[in-house]
């Protein structure tokens, strides 16, 4: 894979994202468990073991600025292969996230265009390449995924998880469909 990174651009980065979810854990980790969420999900969950990953999803990045599907359903709990197909003919970034790190993201990547960037909760795919990521999803709620390339995000290049309650096996309550 062709890549050129800029280590200055890659720091000032690194020491962004650093910043954005040192920020997270106030909510996440509950120390003061008062439920105060403004309904927004701040646990986007961790990368995940690919032995435990059951299910795969395919996601096809388009040069209409748009991903197929853009609406994924998981369990909270669950591990989920994602198989990033880039279709287009420019690059294309998915980076999950709270919309809130997304869109603050996205405004820090119209300043530094040039910028490469990678962790386990982003892929960036050539054209006609794919990539993957193994992500394992917390509690329930919505973790928001994007394209940050320049302009993508503005153009709708962006989707959504919707994270139900934990996998069946995982509930003590006999409740199974
Ligand atoms: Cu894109």
């Amino acid at each position: 894979m062709q890549k050129v990174i800029f280590p200055l651009k890659r720091t000032l980065c690194a020491v962004f994202l650093a910043a954005l979810y040192a920020a997270v854990p106030a909510y996440a980790s509950g120390d003061h468990a008062d439920g105060h969420q403004h309904g927004e999900n701040t646990d986007i969950g961790q990368a995940g073991q690919p032995d435990k990953a059951k299910r795969t999803v395919t996601i096809t990045m388009l040069d209409t600025m748009r991903f197929s599907p853009a609406r994924i359903r998981v369990r909270g709990g669950e591990t989920v292969r994602f198989q990033i197909y880039n279709a287009g003919k420019v690059k294309h970034e998915l980076v999950l996230g709270t919309q809130k790190d997304l869109r603050a993201h996205n405004a820090f990547m119209q300043k530094n265009p040039d910028m490469e960037h990678e962790d386990d909760n982003m892929v960036t795919v050539q054209p006609g390449q794919r990539s993957e990521i193994i992500w394992q999803f917390g509690k329930a709620g919505t973790v928001h995924f994007a394209c940050l390339q320049p302009s993508h995000y503005d153009a709708g290049m962006k989707g959504q998880v919707a994270i139900s309650g934990r996998l069946p096996h995982d509930a003590h309550d006999g409740h199974s469909h």
